[in-house]
C-alpha cells in the first residue's frame, strides 16, 4: 500500500465507520434503552406550520452578509454557508443573493415581459401567460463571477468556506425554454444578440449571444419546486446555465433582439477582467471548473487523530464534473474522490472520501476536472497567468491546513 492509499484507506474504512466502530460504547448507552422513556414520548408534540422552518437548533446556519455599498440598501451580496450544508441542493432560504440595487417588490399581476427589437412580432407576456407555456426542470448551479475573489489577495482570508466561496448555490429551476418564446416572436436575420433588462433600480442589463438564448436559456419561474424567492428574481428571471451569474438577469422585464452587443455599464465598467498584461477580457461567460472541500474547512477543529469523511463540492460551467482528486499532503499525492450520483452538467457535484488523519500537521486540497478536460489550477499558477488586477473568475485550488491541534485554516500552499 503506498502512502496515499494508507491515508485514505478507501471504502473499507467507510464501511468500518458505518458499522458503528467509531461510536464509543459506554455504560451511558444503557440510559437510552427501554424502560427509560425520553420526555418527547410522554406528551404530544407541537402542531402544524403553514410554512416549515428549520429546527431551532440549526438557527446558526445562516447566510453571511457582505456589507451593502455605502449609502445604499440591498446593494451587495449575502453568501451561502457551504460548510454547513451537505448534498448538492441549496435550500432556497440559504441561496446566495447578489443584488446591485436591492430587491424590488413586484406584483406578478402587474409585471410584464416584453420581447422586441429585431423580431417579426413584438410580444408582451403577463406572468399568467408564461405559466401556460410548456416548462422544463433542470438542476443547475449559479455562481457570481466575483465568487472566491479574496483568493486574488496576497494573504489568505481568515473566513469560512461559505464566506469565501459562498457566491455559488444550486437549485432545481423550472421554467419556459426561452427558445420557445423567441421562435414565437420570430427572430429576424442578423438578430445575433439580445439585451436582457431587469425591473430593479439598477436596471441590470446584459447582452446575451442569441446562440445561448436558443440553446439552454430558461425563463425561470420556480426554484426548488416553489415560485422564485423575491431576492432570486420573482416573478421571472433569465437563467443561463453555467454562465457568470450576472447574466441571469432577475426580475426580467425586457428582451430586445439586437445585431451586436450593447456594451451596457454592467459589461464594460463591470464584469470585464483586467489581466496582468493590462489587457481586459470581456464577455467571459462560462464559469471555470472549480471545487473546494467544505468539510473539514476553515474554522473547524478536528477532534483528534482518526477517521474523517472529507466532503466537498465541484462544478463547471463548461460541462460535467468528470473527477475530483483530493490531496492530504499539500498536493504531493492525489487520490480520486467518490462522486455522489447524480452527476449533472452545470450543477454542483458532491465528492466524498474517507480520510484517516494521523494527527500531524498537513494540508488538504481538492482539484476538479470536467468532461471538457479543464483542470482546476493551483493558485500560484492561476495568479501567474491572470495577475491580481481582476476580481472575477477565480477558480484556483483551495488549500486548508490542519494543525496538530486539529485547527483547520485557509492557507496558500
Ligand atoms: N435585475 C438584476 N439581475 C441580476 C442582478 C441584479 O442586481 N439585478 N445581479 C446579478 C448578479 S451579479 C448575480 S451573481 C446573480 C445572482 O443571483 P441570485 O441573487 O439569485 O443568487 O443575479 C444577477 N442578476
Ligand atoms: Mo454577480
Amino acid at each position: 500500500m503506498d502512502g496515499t492509499r494508507r491515508r485514505f484507506l478507501g471504502r473499507a474504512l467507510a464501511a468500518l465507520a458505518a458499522s458503528g466502530l467509531l461510536t464509543r460504547r459506554t455504560n451511558d448507552a444503557a440510559a437510552a434503552e427501554p424502560p427509560d422513556v425520553p420526555a418527547s414520548m410522554k406528551s404530544p408534540g407541537a402542531g402544524f406550520n403553514d410554512y416549515g422552518m428549520p429546527a431551532k437548533y440549526e438557527s446558526k446556519v445562516t447566510r453571511t452578509l457582505g456589507r451593502s455599498q455605502p449609502g445604499t440598501t440591498g446593494s451587495g451580496a449575502i453568501r451561502t454557508p457551504l460548510e454547513a450544508l451537505e448534498g448538492t441542493i441549496t435550500p432556497s432560504g440559504l441561496h446566495f443573493e447578489r443584488s446591485h440595487s436591492g430587491v424590488p417588490d413586484i406584483d406578478p399581476a402587474k409585471h410584464r415581459l416584453l420581447i422586441h427589437g429585431m423580431v417579426r412580432r413584438p410580444l408582451v407576456f403577463t406572468v399568467d401567460a408564461l405559466l401556460r407555456y410548456p416548462m422544463v426542470s433542470r438542476v443547475h448551479f449559479i455562481e457570481c463571477a466575483g465568487n472566491s475573489q479574496l483568493l486574488y489577495q496576497p494573504t489568505p482570508p481568515t473566513l469560512t468556506a461559505g464566506q469565501t466561496h459562498g457566491l455559488v448555490s444550486c437549485s432545481e429551476w423550472t421554467g419556459v425554454p426561452l427558445r420557445l418564446l423567441l421562435e414565437e416572436a420570430g427572430v429576424e436575420r442578423g438578430g445575433t444578440w439580445m439585451l436582457a433588462e431587469g425591473a430593479d433600480a439598477a436596471a441590470m442589463s446584459r447582452s446575451i449571444p442569441m446562440a445561448k438564448a436558443l440553446d439552454d436559456a430558461l425563463l425561470a419561474l420556480f426554484q426548488n419546486g416553489e415560485r422564485l424567492r423575491p431576492e432570486n428574481g420573482y416573478p421571472v428571471r433569465l437563467f443561463l446555465p453555467g454562465w457568470e451569474g450576472n447574466m441571469s438577469v432577475k426580475w426580467l422585464r425586457r428582451l430586445k433582439v439586437v445585431p451586436a452587443p450593447i456594451m451596457t455599464k454592467d459589461e464594460t465598467s463591470r464584469y470585464t477582467d483586467l489581466q496582468a498584461d493590462g489587457k481586459a477580457l470581456m464577455f467571459t461567460y462560462p464559469m471555470e471548473v472549480k471545487s473546494l472541500i467544505t468539510h473539514p474547512s476553515h474554522g473547524m477543529t478536528l477532534a483528534g487523530a482518526g477517521l474523517y469523511q472529507i466532503s466537498g463540492l465541484a462544478w463547471s460551467g463548461e460541462g460535467t464534473i468528470r473527477s475530483v482528486e483530493v490531496s492530504s499532503d499539500g498536493g504531493r499525492s492525489w487520490l480520486a474522490a467518490t462522486l455522489t450520483e447524480p452527476v449533472l452538467p452545470r450543477a454542483l457535484t458532491r465528492f466524498r472520501l474517507p480520510w484517516r488523519w494521523d494527527g500531524g500537521a498537513t494540508v488538504l486540497k481538492s482539484r476538479a476536472i470536467d468532461d471538457a478536460g479543464n483542470v482546476q489550477p493551483e493558485r500560484e499558477k492561476f495568479i501567474a497567468e491572470h495577475g491580481t488586477n481582476a476580481i472575477f473568475h477565480c477558480n484556483a485550488i483551495q488549500a486548508w491546513s490542519v494543525a496538530a491541534t486539529g485547527e483547520v485554516k485557509h492557507v496558500y500552499a
